[in-house]
């Protein structure tokens, strides 16, 4: 049993190595000269060897007494908590949120209403019916979830990036999400709404038309989590030091504009690199970034309520832009990473029963059943009621209650008294009586009348804001509706779930109808399906539109140069400094990473093969390749797709004079986005942007 360990066995145990240390097998643990912490067991036992059973013989069975081995097994096989049932994948950040203007006329919370003051954030953005391990940029709803560590305790604001959802009673979410998730029997499709059971259940559900258009339009396939817009959803109140009520509604804007995918990429990047949104969300911050999204409100009296054309309670509705403007509140600054992906993420917990004075809830019946649900949810995930005391959920302000014991307690309280009211401890918690307690607004309660599952009347309209989304987009933005709705119904195997679909959707709009039933081959939409009540027809509002919200900065976007030998390197770095200048990521990609000379002689530092990185994955490319690398690229399928797809994804070209054979190659044709690789201040102009114009030289319009 001769040992091959080499090092100082005392030194590897704790303190600096001697040598290289290496153990039985050969392995390498240590660098020489570096420090390290002793390996211990959980129980703080330092452990001699953490490559080997302890064994009878050298060939024979592993003993029971081996107890770091047991020790170091019983942890790993409990390492995963049950995933989020929906929501399960997201990223998260951390920074703070600064009040920039007083709501102090609406609310007495003093997040929402003292100008200047910083609230420490974390935020979660997720997809919602993939599992932990799907891709990103599937077609989808995104969670958007900030939890706000205010000085008068941790106020969750858990919503979307589409206003509205797609029911109203939440006795349906569980139906609603074993339809969406994948087939029960099957186990597929994974992150997925193109398939049968999905389109079963909304097909007679037609109140989901609404959510159904806005998730089908490019906001259901968001280019960054940097670039997608939030909303809190649900009506919600907020109450003044007078004690009056508002309704209101939240919302998030990204100050990076709101940017989304084209499908064909979207479907590419989920390949190419399933992680595209996390990784971009970590890139930017850790590359020293900030993401910002400023905070707005709109706000009804009762009065104002009770005179919309439908319900305020009602979320498949949203508040029109145009008759209550939004007022701005504040900014998030998210700057930070998580430092443990378990810790602040996993472990986050989130719900819209927590809440702060000053902000109160409404009747909507989706947000009464999620003020169950996710504490509900909370204790099944992290294993009991003391999640709260967990770091990344811990209020940042005093917490004092008589709330004792449980799994995964980690309070130690002291003394006799557990109860209120006691005499016995007269300095303990008492109820607050300063007029900066939580205190429900009575205006949630003042609904009377007969008991019953009933659904008001007030919410039977399902199809005039559906109508109006449709209406307001853009002629492209209509187009890829309907491709994305005959993309869907495509994939759904029943052909008289086609059929109920298309009838909802001739509610909307015969058009849209007619539209989606030809792009499926049919020759026409059935008839509409008998509507509870008849849709109004109401004026575009450019609030609803996508395209128009695009900032259009350079910073923080990424260019991919494609290089090969002989590239000419004054060229390249010219344009490469100028990109950096302006704030974007350069990646040098080339057919090998090592190896590539340049035409001055030197060797380039490349990022990335050609091979893994698609062009799919930046927001623009730029090819500077001498004629002769171009010609032997024209041959190579990964080039050819690497530029027809930024054609085809309307991005901006910069390209040499050499790279002309592989531009013709992959039929790439003249536009506003194809610009000389030596014009980069042109370039730099366009990488934010798409070449709509272009879009039906490459897809046929449905
Ligand atoms: Fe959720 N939802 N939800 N939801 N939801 C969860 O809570 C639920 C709804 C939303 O990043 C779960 O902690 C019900 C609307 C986000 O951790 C669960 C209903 C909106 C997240 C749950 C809804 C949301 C969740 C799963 C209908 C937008 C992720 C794990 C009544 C306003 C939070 C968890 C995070 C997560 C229940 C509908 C947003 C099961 C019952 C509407 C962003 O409790």
């Amino acid at each position: 049993m001769g040992s091959v360990r080499s090092a100082n066995k005392k030194s590897l145990l704790a303190g600096t190595a001697m040598f290289e240390a290496r153990g039985k097998g050969g392995e390498i643990h240590q660098r020489a000269g570096a420090k390290s912490a002793a390996l211990t067991t959980g129980e703080g036992t330092r452990i001699s060897d953490n490559q080997n059973t302890l064994r009878a013989a050298p060939r024979g069975a592993s003993l029971i007494s081996d107890m770091v081995f047991l020790d170091k097994l019983s942890h790993f096989d409990r390492e995963r908590i049950p995933e989020r049932v929906v929501h399960a994948r997201g990223a998260v950040a951390k920074g703070y949120f600064q009040c920039t203007h007083s709501l102090a006329k609406y609310t007495t919370a003093r997040v929402l209403s003292v100008k200047g003051q910083k609230t420490p954030v974390i935020a979660r953005l997720s997809t919602v019916a993939g599992g932990r391990g799907s891709a990103d940029t599937v077609r989808d709803t995104r969670g958007f979830a900030v939890k706000f560590y205010t000085d008068q305790g941790n106020w969750d604001l858990v919503g979307n990036n589409i206003p509205v959802f797609f029911i109203q009673d939440a006795m349906k979410f569980p139906d609603l999400v074993h339809a969406v998730k994948q087939e029960p029997d099957r186990g597929f499709p994974s992150a997925a709404s193109a398939h049968d059971t999905f389109w079963d259940f909304v097909s007679l559900m037609p109140e989901t038309m609404h959510h159904l258009l806005w998730v089908m339009s490019d906001r259901g396939i968001p280019r960054s989590l940097r670039t997608m817009e939030g909303f809190g959803v649900h009506t919600y109140r907020l109450v003044n030091a007078k004690g009056e009520s508002h309704f209101v509604k939240f919302h998030w804007r990204p100050q990076a504009g709101l940017q989304c995918l084209i499908w064909d990429e979207a479907v590419k990047i989920a390949g190419a690199d399933p992680d595209f949104h996390r990784r971009d969300l970590w890139e930017c911050i850790d590359g020293g970034s900030e993401v910002r999204y400023d905070l707005f409100v709109q706000t009804l009296t009762q009065k104002q309520a009770d005179a919309l054309p439908f319900d305020v309670l009602d979320p498949t509705k949203l508040i029109p832009e145009e008759d209550f403007p939004l007022q701005p509140v504040g900014t998030m600054v998210l700057n930070e990473n998580p430092s443990n992906f378990f810790a602040e993420n996993e472990q986050l917990a989130f719900s819209p029963m927590h809440i702060v004075p000053g902000i109160d809830f409404s009747n909507d019946p989706l947000l009464q059943g999620r003020l169950f649900s996710y504490n509900d949810t909370q204790m099944h995930r992290l294993g009991g009621p003391n999640f709260a005391q967990l770091e990344v959920n811990r209020p940042r302000c005093p917490v004092a209650n008589f709330q004792r014991d449980g799994f995964a307690q980690h309070a130690k309280h002291a003394g006799r008294v557990a109860y209120e009211p006691n005499l016995l401890d007269p300095s303990g918690p008492r109820e607050a009586a300063d007029g900066l307690m939580y205190a429900p607004h009575p205006g949630a309660d003042t609904e009377s009348g007969p008991a019953g599952r009933v659904r008001a009347e007030s919410f039977a309209d399902h199809f005039t804001q559906a109508r109006q989304f449709f209406k307001s987009q853009t002629a492209l933005q209509q187009s890829h509706i309907v491709a994305a709705l005959a993309f869907e119904l495509s994939k759904v195997q029943a052909t008289e779930i086609r059929q109920r679909v298309l009838a909802q959707l001739g509610n909307v709009d015969s058009d849209l109808a007619a539209r989606v039933a030809k792009g499926l081959g049919l020759k026409a939409a059935p008839p509409p399906a008998p509507a509870a009540k008849t849709p109004r027809s109401v004026a575009p509002s450019a609030a609803l539109q996508t395209e128009s919200k695009d900032a259009l900065q350079a910073g923080g976007r990424a260019v991919a140069i494609l290089i090969d030998t002989n590239t000419d390197a004054k060229q390249l770095n010219s344009l490469k400094a100028k990109l950096s200048a302006a704030g974007v990521k350069v990646k040098l990609i080339a057919p090998s990473v090592h190896g590539i000379k340049l035409h001055d002689g030197t060797e380039a530092a490349v990022d990335g093969q050609l091979d893994g990185n698609p062009s799919c994955l930046f927001d623009a490319v730029a090819l500077v390749l001498a004629a002769d690398a171009a010609k032997a690229l024209a041959k190579n399928a990964c080039a050819v797709d690497f530029v027809r797809d930024a054609f085809g994804h309307l991005k901006a070209i910069a390209a040499s004079q050499g790279a002309e054979t592989l531009l013709t190659v992959a039929g790439v044709a003249t536009d506003t986005h194809i610009v000389n690789a030596t014009d980069a201040k042109s370039f730099v102009a366009l990488v934010a942007s798409r070449a709509w114009a272009r879009e039906p030289k490459v897809r046929p319009q449905l």
